[in-house]
């Protein structure tokens, strides 16, 4: 719809259906601290920090992130204010069930319960999550998700999750981007235990797509009446070229990085570029007899899609040291293309067009299943430098990330994609894994020399509005 305000400008107004979902996510290392408190037992974060502070930056740990275990009263008032109607948060399983197979933390029950709660009490929908990036220890010393007995107490756990919470969450989640751990764990080295084994990652990974289809095989028998889906990043890959070599580059690495988790999740099947690649390198998981077939009969009801930056290839042009240790790399080359849009502040392209890409590829590809946008955000490297004399973030770059892609989505809407709601990475700056603190994400700031104040950025306000009304302008 257009209208015309006073002074004549032609302003373009984008309208969101009235029940859309509106507000953000997060995850429980990033955001609740307490991480030996109140029974919680120690996860790979917690490990790691005690044996190599120096990895993480300005040497900050998973120890008091931004305090929401304490807080949570106070930042579910603030979301509510600030218009959300719906929030995702995760469950840590090392704080439910301190050694990751047990006996359940009493404590943490109670946290649990107080948060949702607190979130019905405003009328926030609360989108659960059961693992992000958080393996108990205990089961990392079992071999995390190379271990079956891991799969087995992470279906158990996800079971005391349903049993627990099932009669007040309605939408389940069984993973946030299963692959970013699996790589940055078995193949890249960016977590704990920093491995580079090609074999051991594709193993993890099968084992956690068949973690999955347990606890939705799991939820689905209880009849609870909600929703179970899982959340992807998704990373459009763009070729160089249409030049056939790029293409093929561009496929393979979106079957390596995509579809190797959206296929089974959605379609219960893997993609045969994936298979012929790992048959032919030698690769295979381990596979036992009734797991493709639980795979195949348990996907998601939903799908949630994280967004951030495409990837963009090319054919290999370097010829690859054959002795060194496979990577999904062999198959392509990374492609700096000139022009790009970047954020400065972070390092990451910018493309909004691909979160439509993205929705529309759900739609044809993917029987356009249900979906939401359950990440999308932009982070920034020493943010209080835009800080206004009333010590408010005035970050008009993000509004604008956030108005550009949501133009995308509307526009994807309007083409018939089944897409339900958008949450921003964050609510409140967090801490990120290695990064800590560096790169800032909320629509609040944490002042981490203030007691951890909390403080609304523009965007917050900006938050606010669209959720409120369900429009954006141009
Ligand atoms: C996503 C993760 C989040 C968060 C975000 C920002 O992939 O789901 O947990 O970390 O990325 O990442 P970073 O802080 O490294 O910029």
């Amino acid at each position: 719809a257009w209208f015309f305000p006073q002074g004549g400008i032609k302003v373009k107004e984008y309208h969101f259906p009235k029940d859309f979902w509106w507000g953000s996510a997060s995850s429980a290392t990033q955001m609740e601290g307490a991480a030996n408190k109140d029974g919680k037992g120690k996860n790979i974060w917690d490990y790691w920090y005690e044996i190599e502070p120096n990895r993480f930056f300005h040497k900050i740990g998973p120890s008091e992130t931004s305090q929401f275990y304490e807080r949570y009263k106070e930042d579910i008032a603030l979301m509510k204010e600030l218009g959300h109607n719906s929030f995702r948060f995760s469950i840590s399983w090392s704080r439910l069930i301190p050694t990751g197979d047990g006996e359940v933390n009493l404590k943490a029950v109670q946290f649990y319960n107080q948060v949702l709660e607190e979130l019905r009490k405003h009328g926030i929908e609360p989108f659960v999550n059961l693992y992000h990036f958080d393996m108990p220890f205990e089961m990392q010393e079992k071999g995390g998700w190379e271990s079956r007995e891991v799969v087995k107490a992470y279906v158990n756990y996800a079971e005391k999750c349903f049993d627990l919470f099932g009669d007040r969450v309605n939408k389940w989640f069984t993973h946030n981007e299963p692959i970013v751990p699996v790589e940055n764990q078995y193949l890249y080295g960016h977590h704990y235990p920093a491995l580079c084994d090609f074999q051991k990652c594709v193993q993890a990974g099968f084992h956690s797509i068949l973690a999955s289809a347990l606890a939705i095989r799991a939820y689905h028998k209880k009849n609870l009446g909600g929703q179970i889906g899982i959340i992807l990043n998704l990373t459009p890959s763009y070729p160089r070229s249409q030049h056939p070599a790029d293409v093929e580059a561009a496929t393979i690495a979106d079957a390596f990085f995509n579809r190797s988790f959206l296929d089974p999740s959605v379609k219960g099947t893997f993609p045969s570029e994936l298979v012929d690649v790992l048959k032919k390198e030698g690769f295979m998981p381990h596979i036992e007899e009734s797991d493709l077939e639980v795979i195949k009969e348990n996907t998601v009801d939903l799908l949630g899609i994280n967004y951030y930056q495409p990837r963009r290839v090319k054919a290999k042009e370097n010829l690859f040291n054959p002795n060194a240790p496979f990577m999904p790399e062999r198959y392509f080359e990374y492609y700096d293309m000139p022009g790009k849009k970047m954020n400065l502040y972070r390092g990451w392209e910018i493309y909004e067009k691909g979160i439509y890409d993205i929705l529309l590829n759900v739609k044809e590809n993917y029987g356009n299943i249900e979906c939401f946008i359950s990440e999308n955000g932009m982070g920034v490297e020493n943010e209080s430098r835009f800080l206004n004399e009333d010590g408010m973030i005035e970050d008009h770059y993000r509004i604008e990330f956030y108005e550009e892609h949501l133009r995308w989505v509307h526009k994807a809407i309007q083409e018939g994609v089944n897409v339900k709601g958008y949450h921003v990475w964050t609510f409140l700056d967090n801490w990120s894994w290695l990064n800590a603190y560096k790169n800032r994400y909320g629509l609040v700031s944490v002042d981490l020399d203030n007691d951890f104040q909390r403080t609304v950025k523009k965007s917050g306000y900006w938050f606010k509005q669209l959720a409120t009304t369900g429009v954006i302008t141009q």
